[in-house]
């Protein structure tokens, strides 16, 4: 399962209301990636997938920091 679906597939499971956008599909070689992420960088600071933007403007990038992040939801 690659970082982004195991990040959505958690939030999913703890019940982390989210907006999902597909700003670029990635892929190992960069040439063959499919679109651009200059609107995921504008937003967020970072071109790496998968990023979260809280409401608060915090950027959480890095699937494991997310996951860390939704594991602290679901504990409170
Ligand atoms: N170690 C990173 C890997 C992230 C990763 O592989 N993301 C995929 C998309 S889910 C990707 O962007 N792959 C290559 C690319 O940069 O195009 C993580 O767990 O967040």
């Amino acid at each position: 399962m690659h970082p982004c679906r195991r990040v959505q597939e958690a939030m999913n499971a703890a019940g982390v209301e989210y907006e999902k956008v597909i700003v670029g599909h990635g892929h190992p070689v960069p040439f063959l990636r499919k679109g651009s992420r200059d609107e995921l960088e504008q937003a967020t600071g970072t071109n790496k997938l998968p990023t979260l933007k809280l409401h608060d403007g915090t950027v959480i990038s890095h699937s494991k920091r997310i996951l860390a992040w939704v594991a602290k939801q679901a504990q409170s």
